[in-house]
């Protein structure tokens, strides 16, 4: 899955792809290197972030998924929209978008879940509690793995019981959304908690601030070698999916992994 942040302030691309021919362009780009999902955002969910209005976040993102319906369909790409209002993910959808990934896992918005079910498409749900401004006081855990997984599948519980087909429901847990490193780096090493849920997981490590704390403070930039190794662990240990910043080396590294799988 290639990330399409459509924001000024996300933490590793803020700014890049702000007007939609760049962010349209990007997508193209992320197609051409072999992701099979775009993940279009208009709203940073980085620690400390402020909320965009919902007028600002469908301006962002609509024109995107627009763009990008008709080359999408055409390459059997699917098309994400990230978001936590249900207002977004209905006009996304009606857009072409088939996969709604909510990093609040239906919290941020009582509509979201109901919206979901109604419109019939897949569903991320994702570990969370709290917004942007909030996150980093509520990573407190006696046990992460054992409460991310407990929460998580509650989560994915309400899902099913708003409607959502459970094989429409992909669980996430969420890598530093309430979490410092050593919570992200537990969590990795225990993916077999969330596989175990009975759904399909998808995880979120590009770039991310556990890889720079790991690598002496290296920039967000410069840290998809690193992305590329969690990409490898991930496949190894039967996630489904894998949110990534840069494309290329990520499919590379999958294709390796499964063709060694394979050659077993
Ligand atoms: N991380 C970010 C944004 N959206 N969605 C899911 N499902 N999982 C994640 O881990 C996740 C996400 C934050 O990263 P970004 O600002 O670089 O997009």
């Amino acid at each position: 899955m290639g990330i399409i942040n459509v924001t000024p302030d996300s933490f590793s691309d803020g700014g890049m792809w702000l007007g939609t021919s760049a962010a349209v362009g990007h997508g193209l780009d992320l197609i051409a290197q072999g992701a099979k999902i775009l993940d279009v955002g208009g709203e940073s969910t980085r620690p400390g972030a402020e909320r965009v209005s919902e007028e600002e976040e469908m301006t962002r993102v609509m024109p995107v998924i627009e763009g990008l319906r008709i080359p999408a369909a055409a390459t059997g790409v699917a098309l994400s929209v990230d978001t936590m209002r249900s207002s977004v993910a209905r006009a996304a959808v009606r857009a072409g978008a088939s996969i709604v990934n909510d990093v609040s896992g239906g919290l941020a918005d009582t509509g979201m879940l109901g919206a979901v079910a109604e419109l019939g498409v897949d569903y991320i749900c994702q570990h969370w509690r709290g917004f942007g401004s909030e996150m980093n006081r509520a990573a407190e855990y006696d046990d992460v793995v054992a409460e991310v997984r407990a929460e998580l599948e509650a989560r994915c519980r309400a899902a099913v019981d708003a409607g959502i087909a459970p094989e429409r429901v992909i669980a996430d847990p969420g890598l530093g959304f309430a979490k410092n490193a050593e919570h992200d780096w537990r969590i990795l090493a225990h993916l077999d908690a969330f596989t175990g849920l009975g759904h399909r997981v998808l995880i979120g490590a590009s770039r991310k601030r556990f890889l720079g704390s790991l690598l002496n403070g290296r920039p967000t930039a410069e840290r998809d070698a690193a992305t590329a190794a969690v990409s490898a662990w991930c496949c190894v240990r039967g996630i489904w999916a894998v949110r990534t910043h840069e494309v290329r080396s990520q499919v590379d590294t999958i294709t390796v992994i499964e063709h060694l799988r394979g050659a077993s």
